[in-house]
């Protein structure tokens, strides 16, 4: 069914997963507390070691500063490495603090700025701590009233305070940044769209990307063509991957728009991103309000995978062959033809020729793992972000 190159590439999907997936969630209206539940990083790392056990799909780990501050970052990573991961992307936070409430690198007071700032140069510092290479700033900055202050003022200190914080990179470290267009802010935000970010990253340099959260966008925005324009100008650096029926609902990859993913994922087989030396990073970014939080990562490393395999069983000749001649049904027919076509049991075939199991759900439950951890994980505080 797969092409050698389609296998290779399969073989080594990495789908980075976020520390606060395996934490508690929800919307402002409650969190539901799950059994189990981590208390610390070192017991997400343990949770998320078990969606790469089973799936082969998740070796990389990223964590949100100051969710998962710790005393000592070398453990840390000797911890991750010794269930078989490594700390990947490490992302800021600079929404949820009281002085940040009319901003912080874009807010008018320049203290107010000065603070962020600072809390980047201690999220370049964990970087070095722990061998990351990227910065991930995605910013609530933005204003609820038309006239409540100067948009193109903010602007301006937007760029001054990410070049400060850009020109304290290691020269082997990008600033990945993350656009969105409401929420929390419900008048203007501001680094709401992928040209707004891609704008800000030119002006910053080479080792400046954009990050594209696949819930971060108006309803009926075509999201792959942002993946084609992103990759055609070598800006595509992270995708925060989930899905949604309405606005950032942060639900499972996949799980709202199948077909949505599948044409993301062809666009960035057409752009490259699947080939040796690219540097896109494909990361969750999910909340598990109500469902099983490890089984919804299995599900949802699993939903990336099947719709990259769809989208490399399209037939790229046949495609450019029709498209070449104008024919328009045919080459929508050759596209619909690899989506519709059921790749759950090659997959399966796959991981049980490389030793893992056919079925990782199933392989999860009868693990046994839920039970120990909710035996075992009594007292303290469960981790959670407070929404
Ligand atoms: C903002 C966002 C961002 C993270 C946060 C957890 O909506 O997508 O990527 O920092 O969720
Ligand atoms: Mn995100």
């Amino acid at each position: 069914m797969f092409s050698t190159q389609a296998i290779e590439w399969l073989d080594q999907q990495a789908i980075e997963v976020p520390s606060w997936a395996y934490g508690n969630s929800g919307t402002r209206f409650k969190v539901f507390a799950q059994a189990g539940v981590p208390r610390d990083p070192f017991e997400k790392l343990a949770d998320a070691a078990q969606v790469h056990a089973l799936t082969g799909l998740a070796p990389s780990f990223a964590l949100h500063i100051p969710w998962d501050e710790v005393d000592d970052f070398a453990r840390l990573v000797d911890h991750a490495e010794s269930l078989g991961l490594r700390i990947g992307t490490i992302n800021s936070n600079t929404f949820q603090d009281d002085i940040y409430k009319l901003g912080s690198l874009a807010h008018a007071d320049a203290d107010v700025r000065q603070a962020a700032i600072d809390h980047h140069l201690r999220c370049i510092e964990v970087m070095h701590a722990t061998g990351s290479t990227d910065l991930k700033i995605w910013l609530a900055d933005g204003t609820n009233y038309p006239g409540q202050d100067d948009m193109r003022a903010r602007q301006d200190r937007l760029a001054e305070s990410l070049a400060t914080i850009y020109e304290r990179l290691a020269d082997d470290q990008r600033l990945v940044l993350e656009y969105k267009f409401f929420e929390p802010a419900f008048y203007h935000t501001d680094v709401p769209d992928w040209g707004t970010s891609y704008i800000h990253c030119v002006e910053l340099g080479e080792r400046a990307v954009v990050c594209l959260d696949t819930g971060h966008h108006a309803p009926g925005t075509n999201i792959e063509f942002i993946v084609t324009q992103l990759l055609r100008l070598g800006r595509l650096g992270a995708f925060d991957f989930n899905s949604r029926f309405y606005a950032d609902d942060d639900l499972m990859v996949g799980a709202a728009d199948p077909f949505q993913l599948f044409r993301i994922m062809h666009e960035v087989n057409r752009g490259g991103g699947f080939e040796a030396g690219s540097d896109v990073v494909f990361m969750l970014d999910q909340c598990h309000n109500i469902e099983a939080k490890i089984p919804g990562q299995i599900r949802s490393v699993l939903n990336v995978q099947e719709m990259t395999a769809r989208a490399l069983l399209i037939d790229q000749d046949a495609l450019a062959d029709a498209q070449g001649r104008g024919d328009v049904l045919g080459a929508n027919e050759v596209f619909m033809d690899a989506f519709y076509t059921d790749v759950r049991t090659a997959l399966a075939d796959r991981r049980e020729a490389r030793g893992l199991p056919r079925d990782p759900i199933a392989a999860y439950a009868a693990s046994g793992y839920q039970a120990e951890i909710e035996r075992a994980r009594v007292g303290g505080t469960q981790a959670g972000w407070g929404a």
